[in-house]
């Protein structure tokens, strides 16, 4: 069996967390392929919520093995405490598997994002302040400290101080901080390599042998496509690639062993952190969504900006991820509305576009072209196949899997693992 790839459709938070864990129990590998504790994926177990960062949702399901890839950015005292708050709660996470060449995240990354963002004022990206964006820059720039630095402390030092040489620079002379003390990053990220050394490993190794057997790997994305450093709302995107071609270089698996793409599609629109979004609602019904859906950051407790669903945007993922299919979520949220607005293109400078603007200005200025589908108001959160929806529920969901070009597999009517409608 091959692998399969879970991403986000649109600017995160769609319900990966939820898909992942639903596939769990019958994949053998969950696989974190970019980002790295900006990541908030929720998983309701029973009566049970966990919220994860950076371990994979995989790590849930007592089968899978779960794998930070090398393209994830890791703070270890993140991984540590995230570890042992599962341990706490009877979560075996002995299985984890972390690639000896993901980079580290460190105190100056974090440092240097919320500087950043300071500096930017408004222009801010308003990013979730982890040092993720910092810590890709320094990888590209190739003074990044790898995972496997830790273990040889003369290499950890070389690394730590030609990182810190121009940073120091910059933080002193532009920023007007203190300097980073290489003597203590050196002394703490030493002190993790003896916690995380067991479960470091050649991963590309690990996962493709494990192809070659036959098991099955699920390739699990964080933040959405929309929030692609490439393909996103630049520069209002994270640092990493979540779109498909991002979790092959993520993980080490080639594309030819992949044969599903699935995108995970929320029934309205959300983004948290600023950039363009045409269909966000500023009014009651904005706030409507944000309080019923729980609109709120994982990871930073930011509320989320809300707005109707976007089908150009649902086109465009299904084009730059090749999605074989989707599951749609959060279906459950828009009961009660009597009518649906769906953005079925945009008007630029009074003109009609159907697909993504690649300019950004055009982007800024693209207005929801609306169509007004019919609501429900049945309570559709037991609802365990597709002709136990209301017929006006059925209609939305055609009409959204007709206008994203892509068959919608499953429906999500709640946040529990059962709470799922699978079609076929
Ligand atoms: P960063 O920190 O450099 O990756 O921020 C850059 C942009 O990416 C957005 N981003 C996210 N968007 C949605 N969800 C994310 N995870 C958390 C969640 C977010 C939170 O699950 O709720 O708690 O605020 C996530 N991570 C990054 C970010 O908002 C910036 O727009
Ligand atoms: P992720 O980052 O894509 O994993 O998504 P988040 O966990 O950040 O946000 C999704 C939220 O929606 C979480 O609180 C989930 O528990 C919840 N959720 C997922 N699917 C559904 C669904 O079908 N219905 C409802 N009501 N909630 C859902
Ligand atoms: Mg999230």
């Amino acid at each position: 069996m091959p692998a399969l790839v879970l991403l986000g459709a649109q600017w995160g938070d769609e319900g990966k967390g939820k898909a992942t864990d639903l596939l769990g129990g019958s994949v053998d590998y969950v696989v974190r392929y970019q980002g790295g504790n900006n990541a908030g994926h929720t998983v309701v177990v029973g009566d049970q919520k966990y919220a994860l960062h950076l371990l994979p949702s995989g790590i849930l399901s007592p089968g899978c093995t779960p794998v930070i890839g090398n393209g994830v950015v890791v703070d270890p005292a993140v991984l540590l405490s995230e570890l042992s708050g599962l341990n706490e709660r009877g979560v075996d996470t002995s299985k984890l598997v972390i690639s000896g060449n993901a980079h580290l995240i460190t105190p100056y990354h974090q440092t240097l994002d919320k500087v950043t963002e300071r500096f930017l004022g408004k222009r801010k990206i308003g990013t979730t302040g982890r040092g993720i964006g910092p810590a890709y820059a320094d990888k590209i720039n190739r003074v990044g400290i790898r995972v496997q630095d830790l273990f040889d402390e003369s290499i950890l030092r070389q690394k730590v101080e030609a990182a810190l040489h121009d940073k120091n620079q910059v933080l002193i002379k532009i920023f007007n901080r203190r300097a980073i003390s290489i003597d203590q990053v050196v002394e703490e990220y030493l002190g993790y390599a003896e916690q995380i050394k067991d479960y470091v490993a050649d991963t590309t190794l690990l996962l493709n042998t494990a192809l070659d057997e036959g098991k099955v790997v699920l390739l699990e994305g964080g933040q959405g496509t929309l929030l692609d450093v490439d393909h996103g709302t630049y520069p209002f995107v994270t640092s990493s690639n979540p779109t498909a071609g991002g979790a092959c270089t993520g993980s080490g698996i080639g594309p030819t062993k992949i044969n599903r793409v699935i995108g995970i599609l929320k029934a309205y629109t959300t983004r948290v952190g600023a950039g363009p979004f045409p269909t966000e609602l500023f009014d009651a019904d904005g706030e409507a969504l944000r309080r019923i859906g729980g609109e709120r950051g994982v990871t930073t407790g930011r509320d989320r900006r809300c707005g109707w669903f976007d089908a150009v945007i649902a086109r465009y993922a299904t084009r730059v991820n090749g999605l074989t299919d989707f599951f749609l979520t959060k279906l459950d949220v828009l009961t009660g509305w009597e009518q649906i607005p769906v953005c079925v293109a945009y008007e630029i400078d009074g003109k009609r576009v159907e697909e993504l603007p690649f300019s950004q200005t055009d982007f800024h200025h693209a207005k929801p072209v609306y169509e007004t589908l019919p609501g429900w108001s049945e309570d559709i959160s037991k609802a365990k196949t597709f002709s136990d929806l209301p017929k006006n529920a059925q209609a939305y969901v055609k009409a959204l899997e007709e206008m994203s070009g892509a068959p919608i597999s499953a429906i999500g009517v709640g946040p529990g693992r059962t709470e799922t409608i699978e079609i076929n």
